[in-house]
């Protein structure tokens, strides 16, 4: 990753959304930033992370999005320029604090990244946070390219101090993870005076229940607007262009603009249509809007994700523009409310408004090329990941049980999720029987509910309370997850005498956003030593009677730890250590794997290949596994998993 402080300003760098907005919030003067990883925001915490020995400001990465809003927003009270990032459902983690810090703004320019995932590409859903921005009422940035995102960025600070409210900025996962041309800008040299005054211009300003109170604040609160609108009418991010007589336009926002901008060029439209893009959407800038619509009696909105703007839009046409009809995503549809836009979805949408024909793909014949090339698969648990290991040990324990068992394993959010995706599976039947048991043919067959950080731990509890006698309730979780939200859920499960098995898979990283540390690991984001913390005590302390701590290369004394756990009378927690190994080979491997199959033993009864792990291979031809000389990293794992001893390790 380029360090976004190495350039001077005048200079031109190809830059990643990602890296543009921590350019821009360097440029602005950051002072602090604190984040929690989420693919596709997580590269903004990792470039201001590699550009902070240069710098002065101070980032980390927090437990969860909650803390780290928090952390960002204490820092702006006592005056410091602070950014926090998230992805999409890291908003609702802060949800609490991010819909109450507005009530009496902030002081230091305060700036909230979130990057949306449209067409849900890493995410469990494809919700729209702008209209979260719209809910908390402070004004919000959409930008169309990099260069904008980091301009945004830097703006964002300026019109946050401004207003004295939070900025929010609105990324996709094609702004924040595609790379764009950016023209670098001056870096901001002064930075804002720490300090603390209780009552500035307000009584008991930081203080949402001081006097005069929430309501008062409130108001204090829609006071501020009208000066965010006006900055948005001023904005330079937002643009009309509008030729004389043009009777259809276009709103584009964000993204979305480029898309129309090009689709529009394909066809050969571009100078017909009133055009006016939008990068400060929220508030809306009603006197430009009102200037767009004039004389028009056809507008087509076109944004990436839901209808926000276009609604805004109805709710101010309703009354001056009533003959206006408007094309977007909710009435007179003609783009669809779900999964994401690109210039030939615009093209396609908006060509009979211009009398054209969607024209065709420059890229056909390469596409088709290349989809040829390309075999479709999944993804997958890496070589001897330790998951693999926690997975075949909890397949063993429940194995015990009678066939007909239907027990219930909650599953959460990091690696050990794709436990949940079935791609090994063969064909399941569909049924309407109430309750049904389903044999897991591999380790990607096991989860049986997965939905958000935190999740499994309390539907499991909730599931305990119903008397369920089907089968056995267990929750799966990482360390990461622990952390960040399942502290809470596994009190809650003690504290009202839960009966289920958590299995704390401990890979000591965030594995699944790019191995970022957390308490786990024993470095702290700058990659420096510190006290690691152990989960056993922490679950101990909470009153868990039934713990244990085992290698999850071990498969023997795993499964016979979670049999223990299982047996036991109420809540039961097992944390399968294992460090993460493409941490660990980054740091010890240098040669080949020295795990073999030995052929004589191997009778082809494929038992090491439903461990699910990449490096095992199976001839068809032969009758034989094999094992991937580059990809194995020596974990064992499937010389535990063969019943003929057939797979052994070489000595050198
Ligand atoms: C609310 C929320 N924040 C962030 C993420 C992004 N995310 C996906 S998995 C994960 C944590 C993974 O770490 P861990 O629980 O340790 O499991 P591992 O991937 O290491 O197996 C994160 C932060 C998310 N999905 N939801």
């Amino acid at each position: 990753m380029s360090s976004i402080v190495n350039h001077k300003p005048g200079e031109r760098a190809l830059l990643m959304g990602n890296e543009a907005i921590a350019r821009g919030a360097v440029e602005a003067g950051l002072q602090l930033m604190a984040a929690y990883p989420g693919t596709p925001s997580s590269e903004i915490g990792e470039s201001l992370l590699a550009a902070a020995p240069q710098s002065d400001f101070y980032v980390e990465w927090s437990i969860n999005e909650k803390v780290a809003y928090e952390v960002a927003a204490g820092a702006s009270l006592a005056g410091a320029r602070s950014m926090v990032a998230m992805k999409n459902a890291g908003l609702n983690v802060a949800m609490d604090t991010f819909m109450t810090i507005p009530y009496g703004g902030i002081k230091g320019g305060f700036v909230v990244v979130v990057a949306d995932d449209p067409n849900a590409h890493y995410s469990s859903n494809e919700q729209d946070t702008r209209f979260a921005a719209a809910y908390a009422e402070i004004p919000c940035f959409e930008p169309e390219n990099q260069q904008e995102a980091k301009d945004m960025a830097k703006a964002a600070f300026a019109v946050s101090e401004a207003v004295e409210l939070p900025v929010f900025l609105r990324s996709v996962s094609r702004i924040s993870h595609a790379s764009g041309d950016v023209l670098f800008g001056e870096p901001d040299k002064n930075r804002n005076t720490i300090g603390f005054n209780k009552h500035y211009k307000m009584p008991y300003r930081w203080n949402v229940y001081g006097p005069p109170g929430a309501v008062n604040k409130h108001q204090w609160l829609h006071a501020q607007l009208p000066k965010a609108q006006k900055l948005a009418e001023d904005s330079p991010f937002n643009k009309l262009n509008k030729p004389s007589g043009a009777k259809t336009g276009v709103l584009a926002t964000g993204l979305a603009g480029a898309y129309t901008r090009e689709a529009l060029l394909r066809l050969g439209a571009e100078d017909k249509p009133a055009f006016l893009k939008l990068g400060f959407v929220w508030p809306l800038p009603e006197k430009l809007v009102d200037e767009f619509l004039q004389g028009l009696d056809t507008v087509i909105v076109v944004e990436e994700g839901d209808p926000v703007i276009e609604n805004m839009l109805r709710a101010y046409a309703q009354d001056k523009f009533s003959a206006l009809t408007i094309h977007g995503k909710s009435r007179n549809a003609i783009f669809n409310p779900y999964g994401e836009l690109n210039t030939d979805v615009v093209a396609a949408a908006v060509a009979p408004f211009f009398g054209a024909q969607p024209p065709a793909d420059p890229k056909a014949a390469e596409r088709e090329e290349l989809a040829g090339l390309v075999i479709p698969r999944s993804s997958t648990l890496c070589a001897g990941c330790s998951h693999l290991g926690s997975y075949a040990a909890l397949k063993a324990a429940l194995a015990e049980y009678p066939e007909e068992s239907v027990h219930i394993i909650n599953g959460d959010i990091g690696c050990y999720e794709q436990a949940g995706y079935g791609i090994f599976a063969g064909a399941f039947g569909l049924s309407t029987e109430n309750s049904k048991a389903y044999a897991p043919e591999s380790p990607y067959d096991m989860l049986d509910t997965l939905y958000v950080m935190g999740s499994g731990i309390s539907m499991a509890h909730g599931q305990s309370k119903l008397g369920y006698a089907n089968g056995k309730l267990l929750a799966v979780c990482g360390d990461s997850t622990f952390f960040h939200a399942v502290l809470p859920a596994l009190l809650n499960a003690v504290y009202n005498k839960s009966d289920i098995t958590l299995l704390v898979l401990d890979n000591r990283w965030t594995c699944m956003t790019g191995h970022q540390p957390n308490p786990s690991t024993g470095l702290d984001a700058w990659g420096q030593d510190c006290p690691r913390t152990e989960i056993a005590p922490i679950v101990a302390a909470m009153g868990v009677q039934s713990l244990s701590t085992v290698d999850a290369y071990n498969t023997a004394s795993a499964t016979a730890a979670i049999r223990e756990a299982l047996a036991f009378e109420g809540p039961s927690v097992v944390i399968l250590e294992g460090e993460c190994q493409l941490q660990k080979q980054r740091r010890i491997k240098k040669a080949l794997a020295k795990t073999y199959v030995n052929t004589e033993g191997c009778v082809g009864c494929k038992a090491c290949v439903q461990l699910g792990c990449p490096a095992v291979k199976f001839s068809p031809g032969e009758k034989k596994s094999g094992i991937d000389g580059v990809l194995c990293v020596d974990c064992g794992l499937c010389a535990q998993a063969c019943p003929e001893k057939a797979i052994k390790m070489r000595r050198r």
